[in-house]
């Protein structure tokens, strides 16, 4: 389930050997672990480690490098709202680094989307059903779909008072496909098209959004699911950083604040093995294409 590294720079060099092995354990729907790898804040940075610069309305603080749009905040001046910029590019270049240098292979074809700052306690927070990630779930973006891309995410535990984030992993992607997936009905002819013109969705909802999509909504809806369903409690240090593909790993938040996240996109032909994506996986099921 952990794939750890020693790892303690962001720019840190990886031999051949290191660099596979990373590849295949991410590919099998491991996490790749970095116990020793944190992100440290410069003592003007260390103020933003309050709720208190969070949009109550908003999830999360949130961050698009190449267009340097910071969203999501309250409350800061103009120069902290420079700082607070500053900062999660700062995140954004080290989680490219260490990906570059340990997954070369995606490097040259992965889209950098969100940085995402979360310094809210997660335990305790009252959200609707389908935005509560203390619940088992594979991630699907309602207005952002991905059009069968996999989702690669860095998360930093930065929390300052020693508290650890809590994680659930869950089972297998087929095993929660195989559930699940029979469910599912097929979207209304032309939804899709309506959803994009109404601007609700960003871009195309393929079919393979539409199932990524249910799929995470009826995880997090059945409670008996939640509770029964294979899972292992892992808990993230502070100081520590771990990478995911949260699009096949069966994961939920329960218990941390103050983590640092990093999304890529990444096109199924850059995998090693795509065979292993979601998009195959699914298509395979359902026996046919689905973007
Ligand atoms: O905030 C976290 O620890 C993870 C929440 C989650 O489910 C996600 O970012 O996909
Ligand atoms: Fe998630």
């Amino acid at each position: 389930m952990l794939h750890t590294f020693s790892t303690q720079k962001w720019g840190e060099y990886f031999p051949d050997l290191t660099q596979q092995c990373a590849i295949n354990n991410l590919e099998d729907g491991n996490i790749l672990y970095f116990p020793s790898l944190s992100f440290a804040l410069s003592p003007e940075e260390q103020q933003f480690l309050s709720p208190d610069f969070a949009d109550p309305h908003a999830k999360n603080i949130s961050y698009q490098a190449n267009c340097h749009k910071l969203w999501g905040f309250q409350h800061l001046s103009d120069t902290q709202h420079t700082q607070l910029k500053a900062m999660l590019d700062r995140f954004c270049h080290s989680s490219f680094d260490l990906i570059k240098n340990l997954l070369p292979h995606y490097a040259h074809q992965l889209t950098i989307a969100r940085t995402s700052y979360r310094p809210v306690q997660i335990s305790g927070r009252k959200t609707s059903y389908r935005k509560d990630d203390k619940r088992l779930h594979v991630d699907a973006f309602p207005s952002a779909p991905n059009q069968g891309k996999r989702i690669l995410r860095v998360f930093c535990n930065i929390n300052p008072n020693g508290e650890d984030r809590i994680w659930r992993i869950g089972e297998p992607f087929l095993n929660v496909a195989n559930r699940f997936i029979p469910q599912i009905h097929k979207p209304i002819p032309g939804s899709a098209a309506l959803l994009r013109l109404l601007k609700i969705t960003k871009s195309y909802r393929t079919l393979y959004d539409h199932y990524m999509l249910q799929m995470h909504n009826l995880m997090k809806a059945d409670e008996e699911y939640q509770k029964a369903a294979i899972q292992q409690e892992i808990r993230f240090p502070p100081g520590s950083t771990w990478i995911v593909q949260t699009d096949d790993v069966s994961h939920a938040a329960m218990q941390g604040q103050y983590l640092l996240e990093q999304t890529f996109y990444l096109p199924v032909k850059a995998m090693r093995d795509e065979s292993k994506s979601p998009l195959c996986i699914l298509e395979k099921i359902l026996n046919q294409k689905l973007v």
